[in-house]
């Protein structure tokens, strides 16, 4: 009853394994970590470059604002709209929840109408410059997959920095520079992001395309990951194992879309003139309904879990690594140097697993992810492995018979053979749908 059970268990697993196998090989999404394979020695593990998928990653961040008291309504504060400065009647107070544009609201679900928004201060000090920070942090590292989509409710910023961190928030790199005049604001040539090549693909530019003040119809402003992405894959991305390919050789390419922390840097607001009207200050502010940020937690391709316990987010490590970012191999497993996995070869890749140290060699052999033992065999208190009765050696890689003297007879063979024709069986019934576990 017992082996059955087990057997049961492992067929099962041989089943999903197999089945999520095929899906990531026609696919190529490093979705799978390992998988058991049938092989000259029996049923093995093998391994397999892996990653989360990528999903929204604004759930996860934590947001602060420098200066801290740039949120409108504390006091309560009157502004005008931004199309018509003699339409004043707009409030916001703090401390009244229908009429307060807290942060979160850049993160809600949208769809609503009319949508809700975070609203900074008014310009109510000009000509001093009205500077607001938003940080965005993860205490993760995390690796962009999709654009970076901001919606601005008032007019675009006519300044702004987008910046990157890679070290939680000790040092910054621009990503993009945005303005009305490129020349005027930041010294440089306006570009556009179709203008970028192999070569210039991570240069830093400025961008006049999204700061047209007004324009009701035109709220995005976006960091344009999928365009980036392109440059290797081909327009539709449809071309993405020569992305992945470059990814995997060029580090400073891989690390360009990795970040820890995002830097939104609003340094001007939407005048939508030339001049600034002094006297109606109240029209000027910055608010934003919206910010989409999708991406992946960054595991070393050793993990295709990535987990938000205690708010924070980890990587469920395979391959025998451990750390946040599975960044270093486990203890008892450090038989070699830790590698991250490697896109190639193409679609599995190679998952460069730890292994097992050689002082550890006989007293730790197996552990609690029975990572170690072979041909069903489950691991016995962290210390060895217990066999199916056909199997032997410190991993059951062995059949029983070959350790018989006189090699695989007749008689003991026999038994292995049934033992794996029951496997088989076993597989076919759970396949079929006859088994019930
Ligand atoms: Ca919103």
């Amino acid at each position: 009853m017992h082996l059955s059970g087990l057997l049961s268990l492992h067929t099962l697993w041989v089943t999903v394994s197999s089945s999520m196998q095929h899906y990531a090989s026609e696919y190529g999404h490093y979705d799978v970590c390992k998988t058991l394979m049938k092989s000259d020695e029996g049923i093995v593990w093998e391994y397999m470059a892996c990653q989360p998928e990528s999903r929204d990653m604004t759930k996860y961040l934590k947001v602060r604002l420098e200066p801290p008291e740039s949120t409108c309504g504390e006091p309560p504060e009157i502004f005008c709209a931004m199309g018509n400065p003699y339409m004043c009647n707009n409030e916001c107070d703090a401390n009244t929840p229908e009429l307060a544009h807290p942060t979160d609201l850049m993160f809600d679900i949208e769809g609503r109408n009319p949508s809700t928004f975070w609203q900074s201060i008014t310009w109510k000090n000009y000509p001093t410059p009205l500077h607001v920070n938003i940080t965005l942090s993860w205490n993760k590292t995390i690796e962009l997959t999709d654009n970076i989509a901001i919606t601005f409710e008032s007019g675009r910023p006519e300044q702004m920095i987008l910046e990157k961190s890679l070290d939680y928030g000790r040092t910054w790199q621009p990503y993009q520079f945005y303005a009305a005049d490129c020349l005027d604001a930041f010294r440089m040539e306006p570009k556009s992001v179709k203008d970028l090549t192999h070569r210039t693909v991570l240069d830093i530019i400025c961008t006049e395309e999204y700061s047209t003040g007004y324009a009701a119809h035109a709220k995005t402003l976006s960091f344009e990951i999928k365009d980036r992405f392109a440059v290797f894959a081909g327009p539709r991305l449809h071309n993405m194992a020569s992305l992945y390919s470059q990814l995997d050789t060029t580090k400073n390419l891989r690390d360009f879309f990795t970040v820890t922390d995002v830097r939104i840097r609003l340094l001007k607001p939407a005048t939508g003139a030339t001049f600034v009207d002094e006297q109606n200050l109240a029209r000027y502010f910055y608010a934003i309904s919206d910010i989409k940020i999708h991406g992946r937690c960054k595991c070393n391709l050793h993990a295709n879990n990535c987990n938000f316990d205690n708010n924070k987010l980890s990587c469920e490590c395979e391959h025998n690594t451990t750390g946040p970012d599975c960044g270093r191999c486990k203890k008892n497993y450090q038989g070699r140097q830790w590698s991250p996995g490697s896109y190639l070869t193409i679609p599995k890749g190679t998952a460069n697993i730890c292994i097992p140290s050689i002082s550890s060699m006989g007293t730790n052999v197996c552990d609690n992810e029975l990572l170690r033992c072979q041909n069903g065999g489950i691991c016995h208190n962290n210390v060895r492995c217990q066999c199916l009765a056909a199997y032997t050696g410190i991993l059951c890689e062995k059949l029983k018979c070959e350790k018989e003297s006189g090699g695989c007879g007749s008689k003991s063979n026999h038994g292995a053979r049934s033992q794996s024709s029951l496997l088989t069986l076993t597989a076919l019934l759970a396949l079929t749908g006859l088994f019930k576990i």
